[in-house]
């Protein structure tokens, strides 16, 4: 029985990876803030796919928090063969000038900060098992950056440095790391973004079609199923609509 843990599991992308894992016959360890949703999400994985599934409510900023919950967990759910580290979110669109120090400080403290608590952690069970698989999301503002988008940016290019770090440290070990890096995905990251105003969010993705959550959990179970001798480092995936950050063709 392989288990997965799966950061951010509320919403978007890391929802859908809960489902794709369960459909697979993984155990899940779903991890979250909002925990009616947490605990909602794991009734219906369970009841649907009949795999076990643990929730821990948790904020991964928390450094506290996250290393009390993890240790919280039975020995046998210790043995964790992939972990998504996939919460994150953006806050705010401003010019450097204008930026909001709290924005900041979210967007460092989860993207950056949070997906290290958890790695540290879990990447030690995995250098105990001798095994394991590490995936990262990561952004296509890891790989370029766009106007305004200045310190959400930054934390994704620096999940761009951790993938590729971890990896070497982790070589010895025979872990697996890969960055997954999706363009625009309709989720819940645009109304978070612009702080629950839904008329800005919906027109991000007006006249276009973006990416869906389900196509990134495909792209990582595409990366989990290879076989152990394969790794895939690095992807990035776009709507067929976008050819950059910026650049969309909402003509179609
Ligand atoms: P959503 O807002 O739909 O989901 C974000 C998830 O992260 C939620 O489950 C949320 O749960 C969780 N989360 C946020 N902050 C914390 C925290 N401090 N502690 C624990 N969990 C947290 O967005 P997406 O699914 O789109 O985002 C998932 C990842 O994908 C992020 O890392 C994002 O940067 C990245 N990404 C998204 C793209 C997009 O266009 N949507 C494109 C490229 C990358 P809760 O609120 O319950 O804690
Ligand atoms: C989320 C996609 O284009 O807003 O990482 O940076 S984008």
């Amino acid at each position: 029985m392989k288990t997965v843990l799966i950061t951010g599991a509320t919403s978007g992308i890391g929802a859908a990876c809960a489902h794709q894992f369960a459909k697979e016959g993984y155990r899940l360890i779903l991890i979250a803030r909002r925990a009616q949703k947490l605990a909602d999400a794991a009734h219906h994985l369970s009841d649907k796919y009949a795999v076990e599934v643990k929730t821990l409510v948790a904020d991964v900023r928390d450094q506290n928090a996250v290393t009390d919950v993890l240790n919280s967990l039975p020995q046998e759910w210790k043995k964790v063969d992939v972990l998504v580290n996939n919460a994150g979110l953006s806050q705010g669109l401003d010019p450097i000038n204008e930026g909001s120090f709290s924005d900041w400080d979210a967007m460092i403290d989860t993207n950056i900060k949070g997906l290290l608590y958890v790695t540290k952690i879990v990447s030690g069970w995995m250098v105990s098992a001798g095994e394991g698989h590490i995936i990262n999301i990561g952004s296509i503002a890891g790989k370029e950056v766009y106007p305004n988008g200045n310190v959400y940016c930054a934390t994704k290019h620096a999940v761009d440095a951790l993938n590729k770090g971890m990896r070497m440290d982790l070589l010895p070990h025979g872990i697996k790391v890969t960055a997954i890096n999706p363009g625009m995905v309709e989720t819940e990251f645009s109304l978070v973004r612009f702080k629950g105003d839904a008329s800005r969010a919906e027109q991000v993705y007006e006249g276009m079609t973006p990416l869906f959550a389900d196509d990134i959990a495909d792209a990582i179970w595409y990366a989990v199923s290879r076989p152990k001798h394969v790794n895939i480092n690095d992807m990035l995936i776009m709507p067929t609509a976008q050819a950059s950050g910026t650049l969309v063709n909402r003509n179609k």
